[in-house]
Formats: structure tokens, C-alpha cells, sequence
């Protein structure tokens, strides 16, 4: 799939490409989850699916919901990454009720765990944009902040950060707000 464009942060590089998350090969994709990390549709579907039961069955051993804004690893079952992140962002109300902050707070916990578990590739859907009905224009610049600050991070052991965009306008929006960054 083209890759559209990137951006090197300190010594690694923030990338965006229109594609399948569940395809690709890295150490840790991260899944937009809901807080009882119940399973759905979209994204969350998509990686439960391709992963098979094992995901689901360590997400209910280990932890009892994930409250908005935060984040829990899990293995990546069938997947070829080694980590999923479920990092679980707002629903979108109106704008007023702290959903920014929310979908800030999301991506930060979720690079966050990357790096504790070593990661040096990570693959991020636009989390919140699709069924919780963020608007992508305002949430592409959220998502590209907190990546890159998390590239930037001294010691950080995360190379790549690429956003797996799903529809060819999303990567559009994206590529639109990392030119404005
Ligand atoms: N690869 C990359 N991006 C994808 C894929 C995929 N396979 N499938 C969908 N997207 P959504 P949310 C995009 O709705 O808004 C679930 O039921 C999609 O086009 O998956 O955070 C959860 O359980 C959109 O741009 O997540 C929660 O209940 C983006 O992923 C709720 O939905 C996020 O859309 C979370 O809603």
C-alpha cells in the first residue's frame, strides 16, 4: 500500500500509510478499545477476528476494564505484531466534555506501554474517529502530537510510529495535519 508520508522525530520517524492494521508487522498495534475492553465492532472487531480467542481470553483474566483515556497490552494472539494495545478513547458528545484531553490522554498511556514493553514499531489506528464520532480533523493533530512527542522521548526505545489509516480520506486529513505540524 503508498506510503503517503513521514516525518523523522528525534531519531525515529512518525509515518502514515493506508492500510489493514491487522497486516502489518510490527511489535505492537494498538487497538481502539472500549472501557469494559468487551470486543466490537470496527478496528476492535477487525483485531479480535484476525488474532483469534486468545486476546480476548487474557484481556478478561487480567484486567477488569480500562477506564477512557487509558491503555492495557495484552498478546497479539495470530497477529504477526507481538503486543496489542487497547487503548480505550472518548466518545465524542460535543467537544465541551473533555473528549480532547480524553483522546490525548489515550494515545500517551498507549506509546506509554509501548515503550515499557520495548517496542520499537508501532501501528496506531485514528482511535475515536469511527463509531465515538471524533472528528478526524481534530483528532489528526492530537494523534501526530503525541506521537511525535513520544518518538521524542529521551531513551525511548520506539523507532516508528505509522498510523494505519483505513479510508483513503482519513489518510488525507492525517497527511494534511502532519504538513501543518
Ligand atoms: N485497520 C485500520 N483502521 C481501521 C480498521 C482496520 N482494520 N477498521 C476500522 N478502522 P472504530 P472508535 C478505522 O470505530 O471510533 C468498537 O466497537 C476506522 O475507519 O474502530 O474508537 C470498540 O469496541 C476509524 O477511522 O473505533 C468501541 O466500542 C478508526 O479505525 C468503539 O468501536 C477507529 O474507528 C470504538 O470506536
Amino acid at each position: 500500500m503508498a506510503e503517503t508520508d513521514q516525518r523523522v522525530v528525534g531519531s525515529g520517524r512518525l509515518r502514515l500509510q493506508r492500510a489493514d492494521i491487522t497486516t502489518l508487522e510490527v511489535d505492537a498495534i494498538v487497538n481502539a478499545a472500549n472501557a469494559s475492553l468487551a470486543g466490537g465492532g470496527g478496528v476492535d472487531g477487525a483485531i479480535h477476528r484476525a488474532g483469534g480467542p486468545e486476546i480476548m481470553s487474557e484481556l478478561r483474566r487480567r484486567y477488569q476494564g480500562c477506564p477512557t483515556g487509558s491503555a492495557v497490552v495484552t498478546g497479539a494472539g495470530r497477529l504477526r505484531a507481538r503486543h496489542v494495545i487497547h487503548a480505550v478513547g472518548p466518545r465524542w458528545r460535543d467537544g465541551e466534555h473533555g473528549e480532547p484531553e480524553q483522546l490525548r490522554s489515550a494515545y500517551r498511556a498507549a506509546f506509554a506501554l509501548a515503550a515499557d514493553c520495548g517496542c520499537a514499531t508501532v501501528a496506531s489506528p485514528s482511535i475515536s474517529t469511527g463509531i465515538y464520532g471524533f472528528p478526524i480533523d481534530l483528532a489528526a493533530p492530537i494523534a501526530l502530537g503525541e506521537a511525535s512527542q513520544a518518538l521524542a522521548e529521551p531513551a525511548t526505545p520506539l523507532r516508528e510510529i505509522v498510523y494505519a489509516l483505513f479510508a483513503e480520506t482519513d489518510l488525507a486529513c492525517f497527511a494534511t495535519a502532519l504538513a501543518g505540524m
